[in-house]
C-alpha cells in the first residue's frame, strides 16, 4: 500500500516548485528530473570545472569563435544599448563581448542560479567599472518582460553554451519566439549551438575522465538531499551518458545499481536494478537545421562563424 502524503508535507509540495517538479518527473513512467535543477551553488561551480575539461571542447571552442569575431557580432548594437543574456552563468565568455561593448552598452544577466549571479557581478564590477548591470535571477522561459528602463534601449540578445540544445527542438522554438519578443524588433540575437560530430568526441565529452560530469548529474540527487528531504542514497547510482543518433542528441541519465525504494514528502517510488532516471538532453543540431528552426521561430539566420574543425557554431539571428 501507498503512504498518503501527510498534510504538512502536502502543503510544502504545493509550495514549493522543486519539490513539485522532481514527485511529478520521478512519477513518469520514464523518471526525469529538469535539468534546470542542476545549478544550485554546487552545480554550477561543477559545471564551471566541466567547462575546464579537457574532454569538453564546446566552452573553449565558443570561447575561441567569440574571440575571433566580437567586433563583428556587436557592431549593430548602437551606443545606449543593452546586451541581454540567457543563463549566463559565470559570464567568463561575455567578457569577450563587453571588451567591446562596455563603454556603450548595459549588460542584464538573466540566470537561475543567484550565487553564479553574484560572483559574476563582482567580478565584472571590477573589470569594468564604469559598467551599468542587471542582473535578473529567474527561468529565461518564464520572464514576462524586461524592467521597464531597458524597454526603449536596442538590445542585443546573447545565449552561448549551447544551453538551448538541453530544450527538445519543440520547446526551444517557442523559446526562440519568446526572446524574439523580449528583445523587440529591432534586436538581433547571438546564440551558440553545439554541431553534430562524431559520436566518440561526444560521448567523451559527458563521461570525462575525472569524475567531474558525474559530480554535476549526481549533484541534482544531492540537491533534492538539502533542499527537499533525505531521500537519495548517491552510492546507489552511476552517471550514464550516451548518445542517441535517432533524436541526435546526447542523454545523460542517472542509473539504479540495484532494486531500490525511497520516498520524497510520503511520495514512495520503486527502482529497479539498471533502471534510469533521464536528467538532461543536450541536442547537437547542423548549421541548416538549426537556421530552419530559427525560421519557424520567426527568426532570420544572418550569418554563423565555426571553428577550424567545424566543431561548434555561433549564430547571429535577426
Ligand atoms: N552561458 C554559460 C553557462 C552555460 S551553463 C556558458 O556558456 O558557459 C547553463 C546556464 O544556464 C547555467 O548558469 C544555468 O544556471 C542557466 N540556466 C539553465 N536553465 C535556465 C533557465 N530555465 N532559466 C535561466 N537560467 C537557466
Ligand atoms: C549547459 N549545457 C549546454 C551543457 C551541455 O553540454 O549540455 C550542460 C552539461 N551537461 C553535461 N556537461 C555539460
Amino acid at each position: 500500500m501507498l503512504a498518503k502524503p501527510q498534510p504538512q508535507e502536502l502543503a510544502r509540495e504545493q509550495d514549493d516548485e522543486f519539490a513539485r517538479a522532481v514527485i511529478y518527473g520521478l512519477s513518469r513512467p520514464q523518471k526525469t528530473l529538469p535539468c534546470r535543477y542542476f545549478y544550485d551553488a554546487h552545480g554550477s561551480n561543477l559545471f564551471e570545472r566541466i567547462t575546464e575539461l579537457a574532454e569538453y571542447y564546446p566552452t573553449r571552442t565558443e570561447a575561441g569563435i567569440l574571440a575571433a569575431h566580437a567586433r563583428e557580432m556587436t557592431d549593430a548594437l548602437p551606443a545606449g544599448g543593452a546586451l541581454i543574456e540567457f543563463g549566463s552563468g559565470s559570464s567568463r565568455k561575455t567578457e569577450l563581448l563587453l571588451d567591446e561593448l562596455s563603454e556603450r552598452a548595459a549588460y542584464v544577466p538573466i540566470d537561475v542560479s543567484p550565487d553564479a549571479l553574484a560572483q559574476a557581478r563582482a567580478r565584472l564590477a571590477q573589470r569594468y567599472p564604469g559598467l551599468d548591470i542587471w542582473p535578473i535571477v529567474g527561468d529565461f522561459s518564464q520572464l514576462p518582460c524586461l524592467p521597464h528602463a531597458l524597454k526603449a534601449r536596442p538590445k542585443l540578445g546573447f545565449f552561448p553554451g549551447s544551453t538551448i540544445g538541453n530544450l527538445t527542438p519543440a520547446d526551444a522554438s517557442r523559446l526562440l519566439a519568446r526572446f524574439k519578443s523580449l528583445l523587440s524588433s529591432e534586436g538581433r540575437l547571438i546564440i551558440g549551438i553545439d554541431l553534430k560530430k562524431d559520436r566518440a568526441m561526444l560521448e567523451r565529452a559527458y563521461n570525462d575522465s575525472s569524475g567531474v560530469t558525474a559530480a554535476f548529474n549526481l549533484n541534482l540527487l544531492a540537491r533534492i538531499n538539502r533542499e527537499i528531504e533525505p531521500a537519495f542514497d548517491l552510492g546507489a547510482f552511476t552517471h550514464a551518458a550516451h548518445y542517441n543518433d535517432r533524436e541526435g542528441r546526447i542523454e545523460m541519465h542517472l542509473v539504479s545499481r540495484n532494486d531500490q525504494r525511497f520516498a520524497i514528502l510520503g511520495h514512495r517510488f520503486t527502482m529497479r536494478a539498471g533502471e534510469t532516471i533521464h536528467t538532461e538532453n543536450s541536442y547537437k543540431y547542423s548549421v541548416s537545421q538549426f537556421q530552419a528552426l530559427a525560421r519557424c521561430s520567426g527568426w532570420k539566420p544572418v550569418r554563423v562563424w565555426t571553428d577550424p574543425d567545424t566543431l561548434f557554431g555561433v549564430h547571429e539571428l535577426a
